[in-house]
């Protein structure tokens, strides 16, 4: 195979010298850290007052982990660790309640984060000469401009389609010759079966590559997707407070996604006794951002649960790979790419008055995309011969959610004690998606 890299000599660098790099950036970021008052708090408390403090890369285990709740409570400044008028860009992503995380990027940056983004993309085999339709959503989420900003520097000609009408995504693909797609895969599955159903040719089209991410999918959905619109599928990984897409990516060779280790430091933790797990084995991804001024964010509980491969890479970059994530050691759901927390549907409906006490989530698939219903029982008095107030109801519960989670459930309305009530600990969630990572 014939590969192609981006900046080699960071990408094929010795262990050593990459941990010698590592070392050297770990420093600088606690410089940052200490700029903010949480940081300067945390870090006080294990007797880090200066970078120096900091004297080989096991030191890093001496600072207590950050969850997304940290983040959450440091809303809004409290992670900001560069002076505001120098600060050119935020993104957010969702809280465990109507609170977001909120990232903050200074011009270098988002320089940074741009290069590893143009690192991953070009590592797939793309060059200047191909057509980039970026099918995921823009805005506070850090899939659609990220991307974007790694696509231009490759020098691809990037179309900013977002995420959404399948009719006008084709129009796009067959107009300019599109050759590289980026979106979650479900939303492939479904421009796929969509295009069996308008009876768009794949001979229409000259698209070679999709980039797949932001959800989780098995090995299985990926050969799948491959064979059905014959591209290549490269898996891509990344989380909002980490700067989104970026942090790990698979190369030509499509076996885990190599994390780019200087930009980031990667453990591997059991989720029950916070201690490393084995070379190797399965536990949740906890990270510190080495290529953020603005907001640096140091062991930061990932909550996702993979490992590494622990046998290199035949492209021979040196950069660790990171297995398919399996799972979370939390309940945060995954709907059409869009993170939700039961917490923040419970928020909601519990703030009206008419909803009950009892309601239950649940989650499938309606084809290739997932679809959210609520089910919250109300009072009596509402189921009448006038169907009237009822919709009214469901109309308002279903614009609140959207407005709090950014997805629209279905909702239903259900006479008060006739949803399941569970003995013990209320399940809340059914998530009845097949389970085939
Ligand atoms: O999903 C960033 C992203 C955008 C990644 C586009 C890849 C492509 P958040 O919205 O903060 O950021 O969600 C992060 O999504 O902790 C994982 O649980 C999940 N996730 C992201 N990529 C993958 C993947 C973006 N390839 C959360 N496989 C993460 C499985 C993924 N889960």
């Amino acid at each position: 195979m014939n590969f192609q890299y981006w900046e080699p000599q960071i990408e094929k660098m010795p262990r050593s010298e990459l941990e010698a790099l590592q070392l050297q950036k770990l420093r600088q970021e606690i410089g940052y850290a200490l700029a903010t008052p949480f940081y300067r708090e945390r870090l006080g408390t294990v007797g880090i007052k200066n970078p120096d403090d900091i004297k080989t890369l096991a030191d890093l285990r001496r600072i207590p982990f950050t969850t997304k709740n940290d983040l959450r409570d440091g809303f809004p400044y409290g992670f900001l660790s560069i002076p505001k008028e120098e600060v050119v860009r935020l993104h957010a992503s969702s809280g465990t309640t109507g609170t977001p995380t909120t990232i903050y990027f200074s011009s270098d940056d988002l320089k940074r984060w741009t290069n590893n983004m143009a690192r991953c993309i070009f590592g797939t085999g793309c060059t200047k000469h191909d057509v980039f339709q970026n099918m995921i959503s823009y805005g506070l989420f850090t899939g659609g401009l990220g991307l974007h900003q790694g696509g231009e520097a490759v020098g691809m000609l990037v179309i900013p389609s977002g995420s959404g009408n399948t009719a006008r995504q084709f129009k796009l693909m067959q107009d300019f010759g599109t050759t590289v797609v980026h979106a979650t895969p479900s939303f492939l599955l479904h421009v796929e079966a969509k295009m069996r159903e308008v009876g768009v040719k794949r001979e229409s089209l000259v698209i070679k590559r999709a980039f797949a991410g932001a959800e989780p999918y098995s090995e299985d959905t990926r050969r799948r997707i491959e064979s059905l619109l014959n591209i290549d599928v490269y898996n891509s990984y990344g989380l909002s407070e980490m700067n989104g897409p970026s942090v790990a990516f698979e190369c030509q060779c499509k076996n885990g996604m190599h994390i780019w280790e200087d930009a980031y430091i990667a453990e591997i933790i059991d989720p029950e006794t916070l201690e490393p797990v084995k070379e190797g084995e399965i536990g949740e991804l906890v990270l510190t951002i080495l290529c953020r001024e603005a907001t640096p964010v140091l062991r930061y509980r990932s909550r996702d649960l993979t490992g590494f491969y622990t046998e290199p890479c035949p492209c021979g970059r040196t950069h660790r790979r990171l297995r398919r994530i399996t799972g979370r050691s939390d309940d945060m759901l995954i709907i059409n790419g869009v993170n939700v927390f039961p917490s923040q549907i419970e928020e909601v409906i519990m703030g009206m008055k008419e909803v009950g006490n009892n309601y239950l989530i649940v989650v499938e698939k309606e084809g290739a995309l997932d679809r959210l219903t609520v089910k919250t029982e109300v009072g009596p008095d509402i189921f009448t011969d006038d169907s009237r107030p009822l919709n009214a109801l469901k109309e308002r519960i279903r614009e609140t959610l959207q407005v709090s989670i950014s997805i629209s459930p279905r909702v239903e309305l259900h006479e008060s004690g006739s949803l399941p009530v569970s003995e013990g600990k209320a399940v809340r969630v059914q998530d009845k998606r097949p389970k085939d990572v």
